[in-house]
């Protein structure tokens, strides 16, 4: 069956202007047989003496999102790679070439390679709602269509630098104002698209963007915005490939004529493809969109609309997860203890949204609109009329449960009730609530209007109803959820108890703070886990400690530094000190390494008996993900996660994880599970017997199997 016979492309001819439909949802995915379809469609057209002009338009909700992701799979090969993009290019060009106009009407998304087939069109006309871009770069590849050549034609070097490294598309009418588009239709797009087209095959007029140079006339100005954006991008990409060679192939246009700028595209495009940077962050798009299938509960359980909320605590997380609501369009009340509490917390969040308008990202009126959607109070007034509750008090058991009990009583029994707890047992604070059946996890990351994960934990009485909502509610505040089961520390704190210890160990053995926080973010992360520390705050991991210590259990077994406690017993507490693992200067946030901390790390290894030597950079990465994922494999054989995709999404948006190694459970397999097994037997003659092979690891390495399912 071909594309057109299944329907995925039609055409019909309209007032004397063939339309070419593309009808494969849910985005229009140029899947198998369906570029082909469209350039043989306009052939047709070309021949076809009704037809004065040709208008290329998706059906549905969008026209097309790119090509069909899950095609690069197939691609093995640099050869393969390089004819399959040899095949595109030349079709996009026969496609440049049509004898009758052919304009490209957009609705919904022009991303990737629909946006290089609008491109290849002589025209593009627009609802401005729309929007187009080369988001490749987050599949750790570049445009592979053209798209490098093309889009500087249309609106010049710095703009398609732009796209094509940060991935982000533009709306229509910013891509009216640059060039890539002609027009905004207002109002039918196919009607405006066929008068536009009918306009053009009136006037005898066809434009290829290929022939086009104006834009890209100034090739030094050009060259030298290539080598500003190199420049940002060595801070920024945090070891991405792909941005990089997005722009050498938009030098290449710039430096090479059309055909020779394609050459190169493709060649750079198939250095892309094959790589783990790719396979890992296209692991990463799908692993996104499966986190929201539940084996228990199916797509058609129905998800209770949030149209109001409440938010029970006005701290850090408290003021953050009011914002999460209040950005999303939802009212939210937010209660606390005390009017002084209650005006801190408020002043906190007003200061943050005039960050925002400081940095132009945000209106003024935009940011007055928002704000009062927040409605303060130290009252449980209102709360008869919300759809959920979200507390957000201190990391301690007995005040939740006094909140769940005081929350149970005041709201419709219907509403949710959910703890953005991190750490403590979900069912233990919903029987505090007289209906766990309506209680939640709803565990937000810090700053929580910023971070995209939502880690929702299931209680053991949890209805599939409060699930389904919770993941709707999620995508509503622009979050990615996923579920999680209900253990101390659920997925996220869980393992990155393993991650801390093994950076505590490490200090104490001779790595120094500085030396173990470049390793990581030259691994990729944003910050290293002694930054980071610094940012959360060295008291919050020391309150969850003691906590701990008095139900007699540690987060993570093996030796337990008290490094952290110490610098805590000396008001070390981070950045909100100006002191923790590093020093700051006032009002500074930049990191000052202080060799007191590494002293007190060398006192504690002296207590331990450990002898201090010099590590490499290449064990501190091995052993800290070596315990992640030997970690992860526990939590998914005691099934606290569905899938090891789940746990790479949890690290990725919980924890600044670098997409582009796709994740621990992703990452452990590119190293492969027998390595993985290797490190951690080697690690339990090094340092001890804590360190324990998960029975999961051991079974899946000795089978060649991987924790993502695919054969090793
Ligand atoms: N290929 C395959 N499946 C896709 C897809 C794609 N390009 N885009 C979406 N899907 C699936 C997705 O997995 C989900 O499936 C469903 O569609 C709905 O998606 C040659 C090489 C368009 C903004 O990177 O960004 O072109 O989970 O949940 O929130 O140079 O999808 O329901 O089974 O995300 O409304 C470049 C990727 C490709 C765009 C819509 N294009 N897509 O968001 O829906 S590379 C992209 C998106 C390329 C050329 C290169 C978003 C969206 P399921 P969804 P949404």
């Amino acid at each position: 069956m071909t594309a057109v016979s299944a329907g995925l492309v039609r055409s019909d001819v309209r007032d004397r202007v063939a339309v070419i439909t593309i009808d494969n949802p849910p985005v229009n995915a140029l899947g198998a047989g369906v570029p082909e379809a469209i350039s043989e469609s306009v052939e047709r057209a070309c021949d076809d003496p009704s037809a004065d002009a040709i208008v290329l338009i998706g059906a549905g909700t969008t026209f097309i999102a790119g090509a069909d992701i899950n095609v690069f799979r197939q691609l093995k090969t640099r050869e393969q790679s390089l004819e399959r993009s040899q095949a595109v290019h030349t079709r996009l060009k026969k496609l440049e070439d049509a004898s009758k106009p052919l304009v490209a009407a957009i609705h919904g998304h022009a991303l990737g390679g629909g946006l290089e087939f609008a491109m290849a069109c002589h025209y593009r006309v627009a609802v401005a709602s729309a929007n187009v871009g080369q988001p490749e770069v987050h599949l750790g590849i570049i445009p592979g269509a053209g798209g490098t050549q093309r889009l500087p034609r249309l609106c010049g070097p710095s703009l398609a630098l732009e796209m094509c490294t940060d991935g982000k598309p533009v709306g229509a009418c910013r891509a009216h104002e640059a060039g890539i588009v002609d027009a905004i239709v207002d109002g039918d797009l196919l009607a405006g698209a066929l008068t536009f087209a009918k306009a053009r095959a009136a006037a005898g007029e066809r434009r290829r963007t290929r022939d086009l140079q104006d834009r890209i006339a100034d090739r030094e100005s050009g060259v030298a915005a290539c080598r500003a954006i190199r420049a940002t991008l060595a801070r920024t990409a945090r070891g991405a490939r792909a941005p990089f060679a997005a722009v050498d192939a938009i030098e290449a246009c710039l430096t090479m004529d059309f055909d020779a700028g394609s050459r190169r595209e493709i060649e750079l495009f198939a250095d892309c493809v094959l790589s783990i940077e790719s396979k890992a962050m296209r692991h990463l798009f799908f692993a996104e969109r499966e986190a929201s299938r539940i084996p228990d509960v199916p797509k058609d359980t129905p998800a209770r609309p949030i149209t109001r909320a409440a938010v029970v605590g006005a701290g850090t997380m408290g003021g953050g997860i009011a914002m999460a609501y209040a950005n999303a369009g939802i009212p939210v009340l937010l209660k606390d203890v005390d009017q002084q509490a209650l005006d801190r917390g408020l002043a906190v969040i007003r200061r943050n949204y005039e960050s925002t308008v400081s940095k132009g990202r945000m209106t003024p009126e935009a940011m007055n609109r928002t704000l009062a959607r927040i409605t303060p109070t130290t009252s449980y007034e209102g709360f008869a009329d919300v759809d959920i509750v979200v507390e957000a008090v201190f990391e301690n058991m007995d005040l939740k449960k006094g909140t769940f009990a005081e929350i149970g009583a005041v709201t419709p029994s219907d509403a949710i009730l959910a703890s953005n707890t991190s750490t403590l047992d979900i069912d233990e604070i919903a029987a505090a609530s007289g209906r766990p059946a309506q209680v939640i996890g709803h565990h937000f990351f810090s700053p929580a209007n910023v971070m995209k994960l939502l880690e929702i934990v299931r209680g053991r009485d949890t209805r599939p109803e409060v699930i389904a909502s919770s993941l709707k509610l999620a995508k509503q505040l622009g979050k990615i959820g996923v579920v999680v089961g209900n253990c101390f520390g659920f997925v996220a704190n869980r393992m990155l108890a393993y991650y801390m210890r093994e950076a505590y160990l490490l200090l104490e053995e001779g790595a120094s703070v500085s030396q173990i926080d470049t390793a990581l973010t030259g691994f990729g992360y944003p910050v290293g886990p002694f930054g980071m520390q610094d940012i959360a705050g060295i008291d919050v991991g020391w309150r969850i400690r003691q906590h701990l210590k008095s139900a007699g259990k540690t987060r993570a077994e093996g030796p337990q530094s008290v490094v952290p406690d110490r610098l805590y017993e000396m008001g070390r507490y981070g950045q909100k000190t100006g002191a923790g693992w590093y020093r700051y200067e006032s009002g500074s946030r930049t990191r000052i390494p202080d060799p007191l901390v590494d002293a007190v790390a060398a006192e504690e290894a002296a207590n331990r008996g450990v002898t201090r030597r010099t590590i490499p950079d290449e064990e501190i990465i091995a052993r800290i993900m070596t315990a992640l994922a030997n970690e992860g494999a526990r939590v998914l054989e005691e099934g606290f996660a569905i899938r090891a995709g789940d746990i790479d999404v949890v690290y990725v948006n919980g924890f600044g994880y670098p997409r582009h190694r796709g994740g621990p459970m992703f990452y452990a397999d590119s190293v492969g599970l027998p390595e993985v097994l290797a490190r951690v037997k080697e690690y339990r003659q090094q340092f001890g017997d804590y360190w324990q092979p998960a029975p999961l690891l051991e079974k899946l390495a000795s089978e060649g199997g991987t924790f993502h399912g695919d054969a090793a």
